[in-house]
């Protein structure tokens, strides 16, 4: 069950599903967001032992305009998967979504720091250490990475809680979100010592695939298995999950690549060709555009096979794997 610190919104256990209704990817995501951002207000309902200005750089960046990508996977994953009471497994639902959204905005802070990949706007608006401070921007990162624990952990049914805080925790960690980002700045800043990035494209792809594995992939792969989790799927919904996230988080990269070498700054809400200008490896300077497109194309179209075995209604997640390809944000 969701369940607020200072429980004083009302409604969330009355919500069901299909509130979300129907549409488009784009109106659908926005009702995922019109659904979830009354949720991530409530998960910051502290007390007052919580710093002021700490909350409202939590508050700054994690209700800040984002797609709410993950949120909708684990809502739409848990839609498909759905085989207990049905405001229940919506309830543990929406509190996953939360969970990993929280996950999802604490990365970016970070990655926005000057130490890192030093980046001045984020989704349209100063990042987070430009509007606060580097230090309260770091606090920010560490205390909504807590949060997302203690959320996950009280709204999760107790049976599947534990499982649910490992898959989070492996998919945050050192061999998964933060490990990439790790080699990635390794890689930028030669520091890989013998362990060289690769000369040969087929190479280059793979490493690629691996970095961008990690650092994107497994918070997409671990919202869809949450989402599974809080409704109660099987294994075998389960597995079909982990199939379409791989999949969908490679399209979603390569269309993000796509984006930063081609798409428009106003649009993406961040700055782009970034990647280009520090020599980066991504996808379309290692295979050109059109091979780029042609991936992703054949990724998104994988990701809705692995959905097959599903036999509940999984159009949510189908129609997210062919927009996420042709976005222009
Ligand atoms: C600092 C531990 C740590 C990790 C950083 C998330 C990340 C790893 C780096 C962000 C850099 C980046 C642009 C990666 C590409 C993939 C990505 C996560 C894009 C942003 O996700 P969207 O498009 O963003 O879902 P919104 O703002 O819509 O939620």
């Amino acid at each position: 069950m969701m369940v607020a610190r200072h429980d004083t919104t009302p409604g969330l256990s009355s919500r069901l599903a299909s509130e979300i209704g129907s549409g488009d990817v784009p109106t659908r995501l926005a009702r995922v967001t019109a659904f979830v951002d009354p949720a991530l207000e409530q998960a910051l309902d502290l007390s007052s032992d919580a710093s002021p200005r700490l909350l409202a750089a939590m508050r700054y960046a994690l209700l800040a305009p984002g797609k709410r990508l993950r949120p909708a996977l684990v809502l739409w994953a848990a839609s498909a998967s759905h085989a207990g009471p049905e405001a229940a497994a919506w309830e543990a639902a929406v509190g996953a979504a939360v969970a990993v959204e929280m996950i999802h905005a604490y990365s970016l802070v970070h990655d926005d720091l000057p130490a890192m990949d030093d980046d001045d706007l984020r989704r349209g608006r100063p990042t987070c250490h430009k509007a606060f401070d580097d230090a309260t921007a770091i606090l920010c990162g560490d205390a909504l990475q807590a949060l997302a624990f203690e959320t996950l952990a009280r709204t999760l049914p107790p049976t599947v809680a534990a499982r649910g805080c490992a898959i989070l925790a492996r998919a945050a960690g050192a061999e998964a979100l933060v490990g990439g980002q790790s080699d990635d700045l390794a890689a930028e800043r030669g520091w890989l010592g013998t362990e060289q990035t690769p000369v040969e494209a087929a190479d280059q792809v793979a490493w690629m695939e691996r970095i961008h594995g990690r650092k994107t992939g497994a918070l997409f792969r671990a919202s869809l298995a949450l989402g599974g989790l809080a409704a109660g799927a099987d294994e075998t919904t389960l597995a079909a999950l982990d199939g379409y996230g791989r999949a969908f988080g490679l399209a979603f990269q390569i269309a993000d690549d796509l984006l930063d070498a081609e798409g428009d700054e106003a649009t993406i809400g961040k700055r782009v060709g970034k990647d280009a200008e520090r020599g980066k490896l991504t996808f379309p300077t290692v295979l050109g555009s059109a091979e780029s497109r042609r991936r992703a194309l054949a990724l998104s179209e994988a990701a809705t096979g692995c959905l097959t075995p599903i036999p509940r209604n999984a159009d949510d997640l189908r129609n997210l794997a062919t927009w996420i390809v042709a976005r222009d944000h």
